[in-house]
């Protein structure tokens, strides 16, 4: 993409009202814009990182054995006033009136659609278990929808529902995603502790929170130091059950919750730091298929509810939480796995001939190579063009100017480290994969 006619609106000042930097930073690098409280345009860049995280979630449930599909984002009452959670969810949910004065909502999770659909179609033991996702926006009628994207009305969720013949295999699914959900959060860089959570408005007995950690979070946790260690070593290949019990068996508490009296871990091996929740999952058993009867013949021919899971992903949140985890002063550091590009060309003097048509030679190149690039083709100063390449957090930028191009050389800098080194432009294509 050629800055020149790109929609990438950036700010110079601070947006007075974003209280976190990760707000502040969407807004000025030109990811998002407000329409209403809660409410969020995604503009050309984050749209590029909301997709990419959308796609390594979804690889990551694809390979748990999870199926996708779409359900709507409107929903009937009916269902609701079935599972008996349209009067208990209040305010927060945003309900609708038809035409014909049909009684409709604003899905703000899927509980209730999925068991319907799984009603319908599924009627034997022998078709599960089944686990069935989608990624689909989400309203929810927050009090106080805060820190942009992060607490919003409207957000973009990944949830999957799992179902199963017994509580046993249930079990068997719920820690699976368990599993799936330590790596999604692992391949996109981020330390995430599964903390035992209550299950509010869900429901059910089993359940926990995947808090990654950043200054700026919300929630304060408590945990033992060994998660940490454990996760880094045990996600690679298949993991033996006893293996995932053992890292929900350590210690990880919200504040509230956390007593030091009583405390399972000795000081030295306690941590405390802040987190945000990216991911809830739930074991709710036969809360939804008693109540909407959903149920399947068992081998001996009778009729038995569904065991069911419910497992939340906060795709919008996550950019936020990204940016939360990685960024300095300057602006975003993306990790490589979701940045909107891998690299940043800077074309430093336009006006120049030899040196724009290196650059546009340079783009070409890139691009034909598969790598995906943001060309700063604008008219204008050298430090506009580091201040905006800084804030946007591309990976590397490729620093082209007439002087270094003299000489047969070109920059090459990382954004993570700020180190900038000279060297051929041939060899800075190579380590960028051209
Ligand atoms: C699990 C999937 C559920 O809704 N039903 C389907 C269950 N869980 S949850 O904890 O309520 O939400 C799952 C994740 O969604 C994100 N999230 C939000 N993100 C942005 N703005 C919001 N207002 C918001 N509310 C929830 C969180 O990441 C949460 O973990």
């Amino acid at each position: 993409m050629r800055l020149s006619s790109a929609f990438m609106p950036t700010l110079k000042e601070n947006p007075a009202e974003a209280q976190v930097t990760s707000h502040r930073l969407m807004l000025r690098a030109g990811l998002i814009r407000q329409t209403s409280a809660g409410i969020y345009i995604w503009l050309p860049l984050g749209l590029r990182v909301l997709h990419k995280i959308e796609q390594i979630v979804r690889e990551e449930q694809d390979r748990a054995g999870a199926q996708e599909i779409l359900m709507p984002t409107i929903q009937s009452a009916e269902l609701w006033q079935e599972s008996g959670r349209y009067e208990a969810y209040g305010k927060e949910m945003l309900r609708i009136t038809d035409r014909h004065g049909r009684e409709m909502l604003y899905g703000p999770t899927n509980e209730e659609m999925v068991t319907d659909l799984f009603r319908g179609d599924v009627k034997s033991y022998k078709d599960l278990p089944l686990n069935l996702y989608h990624i689909q926006w989400k309203f929810r009628d927050e009090v106080r929808p805060r820190f942009g994207i992060m607490r919003g009305r409207e957000f973009l969720m990944k949830d999957n529902y799992s179902f199963d013949i017994d509580a046993d295999a249930g079990r068997v699914s719920y820690n699976k995603m368990y599993v799936a959900y330590l790596r999604t959060f692992a391949r996109l860089g981020l330390v995430a502790i599964p903390v035992r959570a209550d299950t509010g408005a869900i429901g059910g007995d089993l359940s926990h929170e995947f808090q990654i950690l950043a200054d700026t979070g919300e929630s304060t946790l408590y945990y033992d130091k060994a998660i940490e260690d454990f996760e880094l070593a045990s996600l690679t290949g298949d993991i033996a059950p006893e293996t995932i019990e053992r890292l929900q068996s350590l210690y990880a508490m919200e504040e509230e919750k956390h007593d030091p009296d009583n405390c399972p871990v000795d000081d030295a091996d306690l941590r405390t730091a802040k987190g945000i929740e990216v991911g809830h999952i739930f074991f709710f058993g036969t809360k939804y298929s008693e109540s909407m009867n959903a149920k399947v013949t068992g081998p001996d021919g009778k009729l038995i509810p569904v065991e069911m899971g419910s497992y939340g992903i906060g795709v919008s949140r996550l950019v936020g939480a990204l940016i939360e985890a990685n960024h300095d002063d300057n602006g975003i550091i993306w990790p490589e796995a979701v940045a909107p590009y891998k690299v940043g060309l800077l074309n430093l003097r336009v006006g120049d001939a030899a040196c724009t048509a290196t650059c546009d030679d340079i783009y070409l190149s890139l691009r034909n190579a598969g790598v995906e690039v943001l060309y700063d083709d604008r008219d204008m100063g050298a430090g506009g063009k580091f201040a905006d390449m800084d804030l946007a957090g591309l990976p590397w930028q490729l620093i082209v100017g007439p002087r270094g191009l003299k000489n047969g050389v070109v920059e090459l800098k990382c954004r993570a480290t700020g180190d900038r080194t000279e060297m051929s432009l041939d060899d800075a294509l190579a380590k960028l994969g051209a």
